[in-house]
C-alpha cells in the first residue's frame, strides 16, 4: 500500500440518561444482557455531555489510545472497551471488503479523545455518556450505515446503560431473549419534543466515588435478594408497560409515581441483598421525605425523585411547577448545602 498520511477524524456529543424504570442485574455479565428491561429520560447536552473526537491514520504509532479528561486510559486492560472497537472495526472491514476503492480504516490504529463537562466523579452516569459517545464517534469516522439502535448493541457492550443515550427523548432499553444479545436494544419511545416542559434537576448530595460500583453490585443482588425475582419477573415489565403509556398520554402524575415506586423497589433489593448494599443517605431520604411534602401540599403529584447506584436525587417535574418544585428545594436545601447545582436545572427541549 502507498503511504498515506491523512488523519481521519470525527467528533461527536452524546448526552447523559437517568432510568425512570432502572437496569439491575445480568442475565449475561460479558455480553452485559440485563434481566429486564428499562426506560430512561434523556437530559440535555447543555448540562451534561461527553464530548468525544475519534480519529485514525495509517501514521499513528501502533496500538490505538483513549484519553478520557485529559488522562490516557489502558484500553487493553478494558475489555468492555476492547468489544465496542472490535465490533466497530468489523462494520468498517465489511465496507471496505464490499467496496475496494474505500480507505482501509480497519487497519489504522485509533486515537480517541473523550471530555465530560461535568465531574466525571459525581455519580452522574458519566459511564452512559462515555461509551454512546466513544460508539457514535468511531461509528461516524468509518461512515457506518448501522441506525442508532443498531449501534446501541454494540455500546451496551460497554456499559448497559449506554445504550440508551445513542438518541434523545424518552427511550427503551428491550432486555430481549436471546442468548447472544442480537434483540437486546435501544428503542426511542417518544422525542424530547413530545413532552416539552418535562424538566429534570439534579441534586447532588455526594461527588464522591461511590461505595460498590454497579456492576458489582447487580451481581450480589440478582445472587442474594429474595425479592429480586419478583422484580424482574413481574413488576418491571408491568411498569415498562404502564410507564410508556403514561408517558405518550404525557400524564404526569402517573409518569411520577411509577418512577418514584420503581427508584424505591431498585433500593429496596439493594438493601434485600447480602451483604446489604446501600446507595442513597440521610440527605437522599430528607430529598424523597420533601418531594412528598411538595406533592401533599399541591393537592396533586407535581414531583418525582429517582436515584441511582448512589445518592444524588434527580427530580422530574413540569415547567409549570417549575416555581412550586424548583423553588422549594432550593429554598430549603441552597442555605443549608453546597449540593445545589443550579446550572443542572435542565430544559428537556433543548436535547438534540
Ligand atoms: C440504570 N444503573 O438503569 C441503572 C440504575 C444504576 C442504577 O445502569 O455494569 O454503569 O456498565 O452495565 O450501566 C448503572 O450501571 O452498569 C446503571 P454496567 P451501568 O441507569
Amino acid at each position: 500500500a502507498q503511504n498515506n498520511n491523512t488523519v481521519y477524524r470525527a467528533s461527536t456529543t452524546a448526552p447523559v440518561n437517568i432510568a425512570v424504570i432502572k437496569y439491575w442485574g445480568k442475565r449475561d455479565a460479558s455480553l452485559n444482557l440485563p434481566t429486564n428491561s428499562s426506560l430512561s429520560v434523556t437530559l440535555s447536552q447543555k448540562s451534561l455531555r461527553t464530548l468525544t473526537t475519534a480519529s485514525c491514520s495509517e501514521t499513528y504509532p501502533t496500538s490505538d489510545t483513549l484519553t478520557l479528561n485529559g488522562k490516557p486510559q489502558d484500553i487493553q486492560s478494558s475489555k468492555r472497551t476492547l468489544a465496542c472497537l472490535s465490533n466497530l472495526r468489523d462494520l468498517r472491514r465489511a465496507l471496505e471488503n464490499a467496496d475496494s476503492s474505500l480507505p482501509k480504516l480497519s487497519a489504522y490504529p485509533l486515537r480517541i479523545v473523550s471530555e465530560n463537562n461535568f465531574p466525571t466523579a459525581a455519580g452522574l452516569a458519566s459511564s452512559a455518556a462515555g461509551f454512546a459517545a466513544l460508539v457514535r464517534a468511531v461509528a461516524d469516522l468509518y461512515e457506518l450505515p448501522q441506525s442508532p439502535t443498531d449501534l446501541s448493541r454494540i455500546a451496551r457492550q460497554g456499559s448497559g446503560s449506554a445504550c440508551r443515550s445513542l438518541m434523545g427523548g424518552y427511550v427503551a432499553w428491550r432486555a430481549g431473549t436471546k442468548a447472544d444479545g442480537s434483540d437486546s436494544l435501544a428503542e426511542e419511545v417518544a422525542p424530547a419534543s413530545h413532552w416539552p416542559n418535562m424538566r429534570a434537576m439534579v441534586l447532588v448530595v455526594s461527588a464522591e466515588k461511590k461505595d460498590v460500583p454497579s456492576t458489582e453490585g447487580m451481581q450480589t443482588t440478582v445472587a442474594t435478594s429474595s425479592l429480586f425475582a419478583t422484580r424482574a419477573e413481574l413488576t418491571v415489565p408491568a411498569r415498562m408497560t404502564a410507564i410508556e403509556t403514561a408517558i405518550h398520554n404525557r400524564d404526569f402524575p402517573a409518569f411520577a409515581e411509577i418512577t418514584m415506586r420503581d427508584s424505591n423497589g431498585f433500593h429496596a433489593t439493594c438493601l434485600d441483598s447480602w451483604p446489604p448494599i446501600f446507595y442513597m443517605n440521610d440527605v437522599s431520604r430528607a430529598a424523597v421525605r420533601l418531594v412528598h411534602d411538595i406533592n401533599r401540599a399541591a393537592a396533586k403529584t407535581v414531583a418525582a425523585y429517582t436515584f441511582d447506584a448512589g445518592p444524588n436525587a434527580v427530580i422530574y417535574y413540569l415547567d409549570e411547577a417549575s416555581d412550586v418544585v424548583a423553588g422549594t428545594f432550593k429554598e430549603i436545601l441552597g442555605e443549608k448545602t453546597d449540593g445545589w447545582e443550579g446550572p443542572f436545572a435542565d430544559r428537556l427541549k433543548n436535547v438534540s
